[in-house]
C-alpha cells in the first residue's frame, strides 16, 4: 500500500512541475493528500471489480492498475492517450483494468455506475462496482435517485465518498446542515452504510471495503462507506492556493501532519530492508514516470478525423 501511494504522489507530484510548462492543457484535479482511499479501496478489489469515478480520478484510475502512459498521453492531448487525446484528465478509462470512466459532471458517473452493477446482476456476475465521488456529488439529485434503485434492487455496488470538506471553495457549513450526515442518507434508502472513517489511513480503508465486499457478495445489498481527507492542492490546478482565505493555514497543516503516506511510512520504517525498499522503489517510478513524460511529448495528436470517433467503444475493441 505504501508504494502504491508513493508511486501515485510522485506522478501527480511530476504533473504539479510540468503543468506550468502549458503544455497539458486540460484542467486538473489532483488527488495529492487523498492517496489512501484510492489505494485502500483499490487494493481490496479484484481485477474483473469495475471502478468509476468523476473529476478527480487520476489516484483512482492508477490505483486499480490504469497504464501511466496512456493517462499521461490522455493530459497531454495526445492520440495514444486512453481516451483518444479528446478528453483529458477528468475523462480517464482503461477498460482493460476495469476503470471503466470518469466524467466532469459531479455525480455523473454515478447512474452509469449503477448500471453497470445492474448489469452485473443480470449476467449472476460475481463482480463488484465501486462508485468514488467527493462530499458535494451527494447533494445531486442524481445521488438520490441512482442510490434508490441500487438500494430497491439490491445491487452489488460499494458507493465511496471522499469527504474533503469542500465543494470548490465552499466548506461543507455552507452547503449541508451541521445535523446531516452523509452515510445516513444512504441508509435511510436502504444501503449498509457507514460514516466518519478515517480517510487517511489505507490499511483501515483496506479492511473497511473489505467487510463491505462480503456483505455484497453475500447478495445483501449495495454499500456506502464515507471517508474523511482533504486535498492538499487547490480545487483545480497545480497551485497551493491557501491565501486566497477560503480555508485557514491552521486547518490545512492539521491535515498535513495526517499525511497518508508518510504516516503509513512511520508504521513501516522500522521493519528490516524498508529504507532500501524505499530508495528503489523511487528510483523506479521517477524512471517510469519520466519515460511516461517524454513519451507523451514525443506523441502525435489525434487526427481531425478522430473528432468523431467513440472513444469509449474503441477502448473496448483492444
Ligand atoms: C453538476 C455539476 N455542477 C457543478 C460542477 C462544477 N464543479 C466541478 S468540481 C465541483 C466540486 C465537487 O466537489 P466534490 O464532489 O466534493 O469533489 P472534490 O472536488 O472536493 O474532490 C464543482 C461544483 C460540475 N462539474 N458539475
Ligand atoms: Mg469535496
Amino acid at each position: 500500500m505504501y508504494s502504491e501511494m508513493l508511486r501515485i504522489r510522485m506522478i501527480e507530484e511530476e504533473l504539479v512541475r510540468r503543468y506550468s510548462e502549458q503544455e497539458m492543457r486540460c484542467p486538473v484535479h489532483f488527488s495529492i493528500g487523498q492517496e489512501a482511499v484510492a489505494v485502500g479501496v483499490c487494493q481490496a478489489l479484484g481485477k474483473k471489480d469495475s471502478v468509476l469515478s468523476g473529476h478527480r480520478s487520476h489516484a483512482h484510475y492508477l490505483a486499480k492498475g490504469g497504464d501511466l502512459k496512456r493517462m499521461v498521453c490522455e493530459l497531454y492531448g495526445k492520440a495514444a492517450g486512453c481516451a483518444g487525446g479528446k478528453g483529458g484528465s477528468m475523462h480517464l478509462i482503461d477498460r482493460s483494468v476495469n476503470f471503466l470512466g470518469s466524467t466532469s459532471i459531479v455525480a455523473g458517473t454515478i447512474p452509469v455506475a449503477v448500471g453497470v452493477a445492474f448489469a452485473n446482476k443480470l449476467k449472476k456476475s460475481s463482480a463488484v462496482v465501486v462508485m468514488f465521488f467527493g462530499d458535494a456529488a451527494t447533494e445531486e439529485g442524481l445521488f438520490y435517485e441512482s442510490a434508490n434503485f441500487a438500494a430497491v434492487h439490491r445491487l452489488p455496488i460499494l458507493f465511496v465518498c471522499e469527504n474533503n470538506l469542500y465543494s470548490v471553495y465552499s466548506p461543507l457549513e455552507v452547503r449541508q446542515s451541521p445535523l446531516r450526515k452523509n452515510h445516513l442518507l444512504a441508509e435511510s434508502l436502504g444501503i449498509e452504510s457507514n460514516g466518519g472513517l478515517d480517510g487517511n489511513y489505507a490499511p483501515s480503508i483496506y479492511e473497511a471495503v473489505k467487510k463491505s465486499l462480503d456483505f455484497i457478495h453475500s447478495e445483501e445489498g449495495p454499500c456506502f462507506l464515507e471517508f474523511n481527507t482533504y486535498r492538499w492542492l487547490e480545487h483545480c490546478g497545480a497551485s497551493y492556493d491557501n491565501d486566497i482565505g477560503y480555508r485557514t493555514a491552521a486547518e490545512f497543516q492539521t491535515w498535513k501532519q495526517k499525511d497518508p503516506l508518510e504516516n503509513l511510512w512511520k508504521k513501516i520504517k522500522t521493519q528490516q530492508g524498508c529504507d532500501e525498499f524505499k530508495e528503489t522503489q523511487e528510483k523506479n517510478f521517477q524512471s517510469e514516470i519520466s519515460r511516461a513524460i517524454n513519451f507523451a511529448k514525443e506523441a502525435p495528436f489525434p487526427k481531425k478525423q478522430a473528432l468523431n470517433e467513440d472513444v469509449y467503444a474503441n477502448q473496448g475493441k483492444q
